[in-house]
């Protein structure tokens, strides 16, 4: 590959993602030390393959020169003594590879910080296996108590303490005129994502002096879901949807074919272990790796192979693999003589439980730290107990007795809408589910779920779509574990062509208030939907938070550039939801795109943060969900009612008609408002405060209702599908004002997607408006 390069003054921006070395041209170009008045280099064909991490020359000289004063050297004590378990004798990095397959965590922080370092400071920092007699001047220790002398000396263990396993702390400390800083974890996981949170300090051009940090996640088990072979938008090939060369297009090769066919497991990609680092920088802990509509493959010998193979690559970054299932995997004739009857399929069958747990024993077998198992089961097809004369309590627990005493979990997910249920299909989990949480156990105690079940529920009662009230069941389900269900891959919220920035909503869903009760009636204490995720509402001890992934093996991993910036987000809100999304976005841009304040302002202000309230503007202002043209999730639909299943079809959800549109789910209609605790009820419930950009969810709303605005009803909505594309076209000024600011490749690319954004949300707002027009009669009185 030819590297076209252009020549700036003043800016500095090396093409750094190799590490130590690769700022050699910035240097060639300029003496050290006087880099901000010399011409620099930028990687004009840089495709975004590092996310994050790719660690370019600190732009800032006076800057430049603190940080090399500060940091001098590396200090990993023991590094290579705890070794991590790996199972795969011949385990190898594909040829060719740049990244480099680890031993151990501590390995791994280590030559993060070689990497990390050498690029940020532009040049080489020493590594020093131990500190000697003194510590040197700039060292930057890492380690735990067991792992280092150092932590040992400075770190005391009733402070280390409250971090907890995955926690760590952060420390300025001197030695008469020496300073250096000690970075200290409880475990060496702790101590990896204290060293990445370090090297984000310089990436995003924050003081390294006087630190006394001390971090500690709020929710335990932080997972990723990949779909690999669904609604996947981050394929190499020109939709983006799938693969070349015998690839499908997910980001872990199992079945390649053709070109590809030698690159399959057990062969590890550089990508995965990007991959995997970046994970690990946003301490992400677990990942599922295939689709939650099973394939049985996953469960076979060939592929338990290959998936050990995985779990070793990624061991060293603290990430633990689990698979989806099929709850009547035992049927399949594929693992015969290891097959089960239909009769033998009751969940309180021992021959049940013992096919599970012979499945889940070759898995452990080979990967010693496997998570369990996740399970959708009686949804969109998907086999379940019910088909075998039992209820979701009844099908979850039979699967966690069989894999408890291997000390896995079952992530069982509520994503259920049997029509049978109720007619809307926005209450069908609720009342499936929350009987047998409430259910009196023989004990004296509540709740049927096992201990080691987490129910796995999305975070509102429809699909992922772009706005959704919370799902009832937060905080309903006292007596179960919970784990709240995001969807970081832009399955509805505009896939590979749209830019949004999912973390607002994220952050919305998060802070919203429950207005959970406790047995009495009185309200808690701690209430938001995080706090009921996090366990301090319900005083839950296990928790758990899930995104759907993204990732693909595209050049820049995830389809969109900044569809890199929602996987970021997730994995920092996922280890704290009291976060700030804007201060996140401030973080990543930093990291991907550069510290210059104009880009920074301009692409977090103008164009991050507004992104997706302007997608639910030009897509489903006001509360009218699921508008989408069938099967795709992309483009508009919402005259479309030919689906085999009612709740399949716009038409369904916006019961457009000449009064109004929206859906009535108070209790006038479907009383949907009567699943939320009482505050909630009333609020949703009642049209006169209802909020408004949750309107339709709740209430047929009269096309000339008055809104807040002072305008009626029909012409707020119409004003919103305009103003959404409003603030696309300036997201795509913006952008084109940074040409100067930005790496000609990645420029290019962002601006080729926000040309096919805007045309395509102009195409939703055209396509929604004169639909709505048919019903309600009615002049179209907006700006264009
Ligand atoms: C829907 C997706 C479908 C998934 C399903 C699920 O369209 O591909 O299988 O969710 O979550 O949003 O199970």
């Amino acid at each position: 590959m030819t590297l076209s390069r252009r020549v700036f003054m003043g800016a500095v921006a090396a093409g750094a993602a190799l590490g130590p070395g690769a700022g050699a041209s910035a240097r060639a170009a300029g003496r050290e030390g006087t880099v901000a008045a010399s011409a620099v280099v930028r990687d004009d064909s840089y495709d975004g393959s590092a996310l994050w991490l790719r660690y370019v020359p600190i732009s800032d000289p006076r800057l430049l020169r603190q940080y090399r004063d500060q940091v001098t050297t590396v200090i990993v004590e023991n590094a290579d003594r705890n070794k991590v378990y790996r199972h795969t004798p011949n385990l190898s990095m594909a040829p060719g590879s740049t990244e480099r397959l680890m031993e151990s965590t501590l390995e791994a922080a280590r030559e993060e910080l070689v990497r990390g370092l050498g690029g940020l400071l532009d040049r080489e920092v020493r590594v020093s296996p131990g500190p000697g007699s003194r510590i040197p001047h700039g060292a930057v220790v890492v380690g735990t108590r067991e792992s280092s002398r150092v932590v040992r000396r400075y770190v005391a263990p009733d402070e280390l303490e409250p971090v907890g396993d995955d926690g760590y702390l952060i420390r300025s400390l001197s030695n008469g005129t020496r300073r250096f800083t000690v970075i200290a974890g409880n475990t060496d996981v702790g101590a990896l994502y204290g060293t990445f949170a370090f090297l984000r300090r310089l990436q995003t051009h924050k003081p390294l002096t006087e630190l006394d940090i001390s971090e500690a996640p709020r929710v335990a088990n932080r997972h990723l879901n990949y779909w690999d072979t669904e609604r996947l938008y981050a394929g190499n090939n020109e939709s983006g949807t799938g693969g070349l060369n015998g690839e499908n297009g997910a980001i872990f090769n199992f079945a390649a074919t053709g070109a590809s066919a030698a690159l399959n497991l057990p062969v590890v990609l550089d990508r995965y272990l990007v991959a995997a680092r970046a994970m690990a920088s946003v301490g992400i802990t677990g990942i599922t790796i295939n689709n939650v509509n099973a394939n049985n493959a996953y469960l076979t010998p060939e592929y338990i192979a290959q998936e050990a193979a995985l779990a070793d690559a990624l061991r060293p970054y603290g990430i633990k693999l689990a698979l989806s299932i099929r709850y009547a995997a035992p049927v399949d004739p594929r693992f015969a003589p290891d097959t089960l009857t239909e009769e033998q399929m009751a969940p309180n069958d021992p021959a049940f439980q013992a096919w599970w747990n012979r499945k889940a024993r070759q898995l452990q077998e080979a990967i010693p730290d496997f998570i369990g198992f996740t399970v959708k089961a009686n949804s969109e097809g998907q086999p379940g107990p019910q088909d075998f004369g039992y209820d979701h309590g009844d099908g979850a627990n039979g699967m966690a007795v069989a894999v408890a005493p291997l000390g896995m979990k079952i992530y069982w997910r509520t994503f259920v809408y049997n029509p049978d249920v109720d007619s809307d299909r926005l209450k069908r989990a609720y009342l499936e589910f929350g009987p047998i949480d409430d259910e009196a156990q023989p004990d004296g105690t509540k709740g049927r779920f096992l201990d080691n079940v987490f129910l796995q529920t999305k975070n509102g009662p429809l699909d992922f779509q772009a706005r959704e009230p919370i799902h009832p069941m937060f905080g309903r389900m006292e007596n179960t574990n919970q784990a709240l269900e995001l969807q970081i891959t832009q399955e509805y919220t505009g896939q590979n062509r749209m830019l949004c920035f999912l973390a607002p909503m994220w952050e919305e869903i998060l802070k919203t208030d429950t207005y959970a009760t406790d047995a009495r009636g009185q309200l808690l204490d701690k209430r938001l939907v995080g706090n009921v995720v996090d366990g301090t509402a319900q005083n839950h001890s296990d928790t758990a938070i899930v995104g759907v992934a993204n990732l693909g093996n595209a050049d820049n991993l995830t389809g969109h550039h900044f569809s890199q910036a929602n996987l970021y987000a997730f994995g920092r809100q996922a280890w704290d939801w009291t976060l700030d999304s804007a201060d996140i976005a401030d973080d990543w841009v930093r990291m991907t795109w550069g510290n210059d304040r104009n880009v920074v302002d301009a692409v977090v202000v103008a164009m991050m943060m507004g992104s997706w309230e302007a997608l639910v503007s030009y897509q489903t202002p006001l509360g009218i969900g699921h508008q989408f043209t069938a099967d795709v999730h992309y483009g508009p639909g919402p005259s479309e009612s030919h689906l085999p299943r009612e709740d399949w079809n716009p038409t369904y959800y916006n019961q457009a008609d000449s009064v109004g549109l929206g859906y009535d789910r108070s209790p006038t209609g479907s009383n949907l408002t009567a699943q939320y605790f009482p505050t909630l009820e009333a609020r949703y419930g009642d049209i006169d405060t209802v909020p408004e950009n949750l309107m339709m969810w709740f209430h047929h709303v009269p096309w000339d209702r008055p809104m807040s605005s002072g305008r009626i009803f029909w012409d707020e909505l119409v004003d919103r599908y305009y103003s959404g594309v409003r603030y696309v076209t300036g997201m795509r000024r913006t952008w084109d004002s940074l040409e100067a600011d930005i790496d000609a490749r990645r420029f290019s690319e962002v601006r080729a997607k926000l040309a096919l954004h805007e045309a395509d949300a102009a195409d939703w707002r055209d396509t929604c408006v004169s639909y709505w027009q048919e019903f309600s009669g009615r002049e179209i009185r907006a700006e264009g």
